[in-house]
């Protein structure tokens, strides 16, 4: 089948029961992506999936002075990707803030379990277009986006495949206002699919 996705991936950021409903650091409905990630994944050559990754004594937890409470602490349920995202579809995992003293929000500041960056591993498969999901819009959604147009992609933020922590109510349409401002599209898995879907004729 010719797809137009030949030179595309599909990001997953963060999609963890710590950022679902019931987890540690909750996104409201962050769970509802899940099936919107689904349905995105087949269309996709390459699935690359991204954790944040911390040891129990993080910097950015509040007990270190930090702003957030413990969550995704490195080998806890909190940790795991959400139990119903298609697992199997994913290609390559990238840990992040994975030591004590540093936080990252991007992925591109996350390896692989070789060492690897996500931007090598992109490079390597030749991808110019990434397709952005995830949580939260406002932190690690946006960080990955911001970088991902740093390191030269045309990046497509998927705005029904995400959430947003929502400090402030506005947090989250602000972080989509921001990516658009630099240069990001913003679209819906239903322009997603429908695009998909026409090439395949
Ligand atoms: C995130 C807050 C702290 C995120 C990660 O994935 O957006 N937010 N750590
Ligand atoms: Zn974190």
């Amino acid at each position: 089948m010719e797809s137009r996705f030949r030179d595309a991936a599909v990001l997953l950021v963060d999609i963890q029961n710590d950022f679902c409903p019931g987890g540690a650091l909750a996104v409201s409905e962050g769970d509802e992506i899940v099936p919107v990630v689904n349905r995105l994944m087949p269309e996709f050559p390459f699935v690359v999936s991204g954790r944040d990754w911390h040891p129990a004594d993080h910097i950015s937890f509040k007990e270190q002075g930090g702003p957030w409470p413990p969550h995704c602490v490195q080998g806890t349920r909190g940790a795991e990707l959400h139990p119903r995202l298609d697992r199997s579809r994913i290609d390559a995992h990238f840990r992040k803030a994975a030591s004590p003293d540093a936080d990252a929000y991007s992925e591109f500041e996350g390896t692989d379990e070789s060492g690897r960056s996500l931007d090598e591993a992109l490079k390597a498969r030749h991808v110019r277009r990434l397709y952005v999901t995830g949580l939260a819009t406002d932190y690690c959604v946006k960080a990955t986006v911001l970088d991902a147009i740093k390191n030269g992609y045309e990046v497509f933020a998927i705005t029904d495949a995400m959430r947003a922590v929502d400090v402030e109510p506005d947090d989250g349409a602000k972080a989509l206002e921001e990516m658009k401002s630099r240069g990001a599209h913003l679209v819906t898995s239903r322009e997603v699919l429908e695009y998909a879907e026409e090439a395949s004729r």
